[in-house]
């Protein structure tokens, strides 16, 4: 058994609730993602992500579980996911679990206990505090907006969430937590899945003196007091220790604002923590100064530069890199980076070529696959997004016009990738037969699966095309990177190289045409030069001096 399966996997990411629903409730369930294993395996990919699927009252569309050990209802029963499991396996294809373990719902049978009296024995499961002369007991933001703590009168203590105030924190200083928190894991893995994508894992160790932010980054930030805390190494060894080291399975850790020397030591095999992690500084990069709620244009140096250094540093420390455009909290790529209307095509493929010729192991997020935009609600009532909704809220009160909050959203807005997956032409893009729980995109006549199962130069077939090389080409795995005209305003380039051998990626940004010149410290004698993909149907192949026309993508093997 390679126990490194998950280098050379790919990964497609579901969001159960806006996949496929069979039922015609408006929501998306389990019975419509076995109806469509079948595409699935068509595009070539070798495991599924699901968000959560837990019983949850879905203030957080699922990140807020009620019951670890049990489905939620609209999504179908256990039996269900059994049989996805199974049906799955069938077709070697691999099933992830995300599991939320930085904190639970309130309505959690362990917070309810934990809330009634200060000598239950569930009490210390949570973070409780005694206020600070009559305030808050540290000056912490949640991340959804608002204070951090909630004051809870039957008992005169205030409680952590550093997500929505019904998203209470664990407390992983207390040893029982975690014992019952493995015991669940483990409850997961004895079923059959293989693995786990764990939520905001590297927030899970909070400085225990709860000391107040200074505000030298932001008011009241408070992330230095718990992200990458200080024993958070040691509870991700605890835990493979525990669970991981029984099973042959992937693990990819949610890391929020980290750095690399702990992801390098989060994903370092011979650490034994997790195999690999999902880092956000290179989708920061259109929040100026650090601030998402913001309309901006993106940064493409610092784009560039960021990926790049992730790429170059996590492979000197012995490290792994998820490597992601898209997921569920996440807009749209196309929309974001690229071209969603003139360009559709050519900008989503050279996106795809772009991230999937890195090092690391892809994340496609559903819909990704066949360039999916975000929908442009201009509406609030057409939000669903706790964070978005509290955004509104907050920029209202601030004064801000109506008409510029919803621009902002248009762009950043959670919910942007949150619409249901477009499968065909037909009403509510084929999703359902019902209401749909958010409305689609009004593209899906142009813009669906169907269409681009049809045609055979589409987005879809260009990222089974990627999939495949990756499994034909060790050195996409394997190879070292190195940036390529690092101040070019235009042009990404790279090249991966493994001893004899070459790949050479060339991606034009923009929507007009420029011109790559090989650098000349890149030597290319006795060489000879394969072009691997492209998205024009007659690039150029000669390497010397690309004329890249709009979006233009092209990777060459040189050997
Ligand atoms: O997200 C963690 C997280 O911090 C973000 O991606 C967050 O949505 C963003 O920074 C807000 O601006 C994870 C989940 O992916 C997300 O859906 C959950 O809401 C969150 O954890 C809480 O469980």
């Amino acid at each position: 058994m390679d126990q490194q399966w998950w280098k050379k996997a790919v990964v497609y990411q579901i969001y159960p609730k806006s996949f496929n629903d069979t039922t015609g409730n408006g929501t998306g369930d389990i019975q419509g993602i076995i109806e469509k294993l079948p595409y699935l395996k068509k595009l070539g990919v070798d495991v599924l992500w699901l968000t959560p699927i837990y019983d949850s009252p879905q203030r957080d569309n699922g990140y807020d579980i009620r019951d670890y050990y049990n489905i939620y209802e609209q999504y179908g029963s256990m039996e269900d996911f059994d049989q996805l499991l199974k049906e799955a396996h069938q077709i070697n294809l691999k099933i992830i679990m995300d599991i939320v373990i930085n904190h639970t719902s309130t309505e959690h049978e362990w917070f309810q206990q934990s809330m009634s009296s200060k000598d239950n024995p569930y009490r210390d499961f949570y973070i409780w505090k005694d206020g600070k002369d009559g305030d808050d007991p540290t000056n912490w933001a949640s991340k959804f907006g608002g204070s951090a703590w909630q004051y809870e009168e039957s008992t005169e203590q205030y409680y952590l969430h550093l997500f929505d105030v019904t998203q209470a924190d664990l407390n992983w200083e207390n040893e029982e937590m975690r014992k019952v928190v493995y015991q669940m894991m483990d409850y997961w893995l004895l079923k059959g899945v293989d693995g786990f994508r764990l939520d905001v894992i590297n927030l899970i160790s909070k400085n225990q003196h709860f000391p107040d932010d200074d505000g030298s980054v932001a008011p009241g930030d408070g992330r230095k007091f718990y992200t990458d805390g200080p024993r958070v190494h040691e509870f991700f060894r605890e835990m493979n220790q525990e669970v991981f080291s029984k099973h042959d399975i992937m693990t990819v850790g949610e890391m929020s604002s980290t750095t690399i020397d702990n992801c390098i030591k989060y994903t370092n095999p011979e650490r034994q923590e997790l195999d690999m992690t999902f880092n956000f500084h290179h989708l920061k990069v259109d929040y100026p100064h650090g601030e998402k709620w913001t309309k901006a244009d993106f940064n493409f140096h610092e784009l560039k530069r960021i990926l790049s250094t992730w790429q170059v540093e996590m492979n000197k420390g012995g490290g792994w890199n998820a490597l992601f455009w898209c997921n569920h909290d996440q807009p749209r790529v196309v929309s974001r980076f690229g071209d969603d209307t003139r360009y559709h095509t050519e900008s989503a493929k050279m996106l795809a070529t772009t991230i999937h010729m890195m090092q690391g192991t892809p994340y496609i997020y559903q819909g990704e696959e066949f360039g999916m935009t975000n929908p442009a609600f201009d509406d609030i009532d057409d939000y669903r997004d706790v964070e978005s909704l509290n955004m509104y809220n907050a920029k209202k009160e601030e004064g801000m016009q109506d008409k510029d909050i919803i621009e902002i959203l248009q762009q950043k807005s959670r919910d942007n990738s949150r619409t249901p997956v477009q499968w065909n032409a037909r009403k509510h893009a084929g999703f359902t037969t019902g209401t749909p729980w958010i409305q689609t995109a009004d593209n899906s006549r142009e813009i669906n699966a169907e269409q681009a199962v049809a045609d055979k130069n589409s987005v879809f077939y260009h990222y089974q095309q990627l999939i495949k090389l990756r499994k034909e080409y060790d050195i996409i795995t394997s190879g070292d990177y190195q940036l390529l005209l690092e101040e070019d305003n235009d042009i990404f380039a790279y090249v991966r190289s493994n001893g004899e051998e070459k790949l050479l990626m060339v991606s034009n940004f923009y929507g007009r045409e420029t011109t790559f010149t090989l650098p000349e410290t890149f030597d290319v004698d006795g060489y000879s030069c394969d072009q691997l993909l492209a998205n024009y149907p007659d690039s150029p192949k000669d390497i010397q001096q690309i004329k890249l026309r709009p979006y233009e993508s092209i990777v060459y093997h040189l050997k």
